[in-house]
């Protein structure tokens, strides 16, 4: 077990099984999770290929919620409470600008504000958002390599009862409460995976989906890097019929799935080889598919110990298993 002094100083276990991994994150479940594996592996054998379906232009900034979620977690620069924004945040600059009229739903901070600044300048210049996340990782001292799923813009669009919404407002605008019917990837045929994506699919010894939205956070990185060769493992975003943050039980739900581990796996069930599940759903094991090895662990990720104790779970189900 990882012995953990504070949010950024994290002592790496001497006895841990090294390999490396590609994992596929979006949201606060997946940065969590990331972050986990990242006290656990050697930095130059994590990749974690971020969902960028989520990002969006506003106050004419470019917006990339899950990845500076990653980078903030991996950092140790992300606000503990909300999971995604700064730790220390001060909120002068969208105060002032609601005073004048300008929009307040998404909150943006003082600190966070600094990023999206620099990125759109740079992106305006003409470098890419993956080249850019490199030099920010760089800067925030994360060793690991981040990748978003793409350079090209690739746009969530929830198709609701109240009509089509771009994601950020259904997510955070309009609190998820449109009755959701489908989704839609806009741009996802045109565009490629980032630079470096694919060479490291290519070397990975396994895949892990992190406890993420199946249906907007994990998809839309599948739709864009198409074939994954390496063996796929899955940790439940559900548990007990519940997520711990965010919308996808109501969105299985009215899908018209009962929201369960059980149903995380069969939306996975042609690609994955292993599924992690909480302990509460133990009794879901045996109706898992024949072609899955199962492991039910405590997925619950309340402090960082947490975390880098299920990473190293998940890393051991690998090697047992896959
Ligand atoms: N989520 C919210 O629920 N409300 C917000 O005001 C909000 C602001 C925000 C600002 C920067 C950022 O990186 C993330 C932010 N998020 C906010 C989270 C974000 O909408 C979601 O985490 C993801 O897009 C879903 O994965």
């Amino acid at each position: 077990m990882a012995q953990i002094n504070s949010e950024s100083t994290v002592l790496r276990p001497s006895s841990t099984v090294h390999r490396r991994i590609v994992a596929l994150a979006g949201g606060v479940g997946g940065a969590k999770f990331a972050h986990g594996l990242a006290q656990i592996l050697p930095p130059e054998d994590l990749t974690v290929i971020v969902n960028t379906g989520d990002d969006f232009e506003h106050y004419g900034l470019y917006i990339c919620p899950d990845l500076d979620t990653v980078c903030y977690t991996l950092a140790g620069l992300a606000n503990p409470e909300t999971g995604w924004g700064r730790v220390d945040e001060t909120w002068n600059v969208i105060e002032n600008a609601s005073k004048l009229g300008g929009p307040d739903w998404f909150r943006l901070g003082d600190r966070d504000l600094g990023t999206h600044l620099e990125r759109t300048r740079r992106l305006k210049e003409g470098q890419t958002l993956s080249q850019i996340t490199k030099d920010f990782c760089k800067a925030w001292g994360v060793e690991q390599t981040i990748l978003p799923m793409s350079d090209q813009p690739v746009r969530t669009i929830v198709e609701t009862e109240a009509g089509d919404l771009a994601f950020q407002e259904y997510f955070v605008h309009r609190r998820c409460e449109p009755r959701v019917k489908g989704f839609r990837f806009e741009g996802v045929d045109l565009a490629e995976p980032a630079p470096g994506a694919r060479e490291a699919l290519q070397a990975a010894d396994a895949v892990i989906l992190c406890p993420s939205n199946p249906w907007v956070s994990i998809d839309p990185i599948l739709r864009v890097i198409k074939k994954v060769k390496k063996p796929v493992v899955a940790i439940s975003p559900i548990l007990g019929g519940q997520t711990v943050k965010g919308p996808a039980a109501k969105m299985f739900r009215e899908l018209g799935f009962k929201p369960s581990a059980l149903a995380v796996a069969n939306h996975y069930c042609d690609l994955i080889s292993g599924f992690v599940l909480d302990k509460i759903d133990e009794q879901l094991k045996g109706d898992i598919g024949i072609n899955m090895s199962t492991m039910v662990t405590n997925t619950l990720m309340k402090d960082l110990n947490d975390r880098s104790r299920l990473a190293q779970d998940v890393l051991h189900f690998i090697e047992a298993e896959l």
